[in-house]
């Protein structure tokens, strides 16, 4: 639990992701949009990108209600090409999204 560089980030999330847990620069981030796309049936789209690690498995799940998770779509970290990028698209007013990731 503890976080050595200070950057609000734990030494084992640093760990999970291998970033350097001496470096405030070096965390895991995800980059996240939303846009609404009008039209007859108008639909919200979600990009979320991430650089993922070996060994890691990266699940994009969606929820109506934030109790149940529906997996949308799973990448596997892949050091050859380790940008992992979700597109998803709902027509509901109100979608919840979340990346889950796990080894
Ligand atoms: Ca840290």
């Amino acid at each position: 639990m503890a976080d050595s560089d200070g950057d609000g980030v734990s030494n084992g999330e640093e760990d999970f992701y291998v970033t350097n847990l001496l470096d405030k620069a070096s965390a895991f981030r995800a980059v996240q949009t939303v846009s609404v796309i009008l039209g007859a049936t108008p639909l919200q789209r979600l990009n979320v990108s991430m650089t993922g690690v070996v060994l890691r498995v990266y699940r994009l799940q969606s929820s109506d209600n934030l109790n149940t998770w529906t997996d949308v779509e799973t990448r596997f970290g892949d050091a050859f090409t380790p940008l992992i990028e979700f597109t998803a698209e709902s027509i509901d007013p109100t979608k919840f999204w979340r990346v889950q990731t796990r080894y």
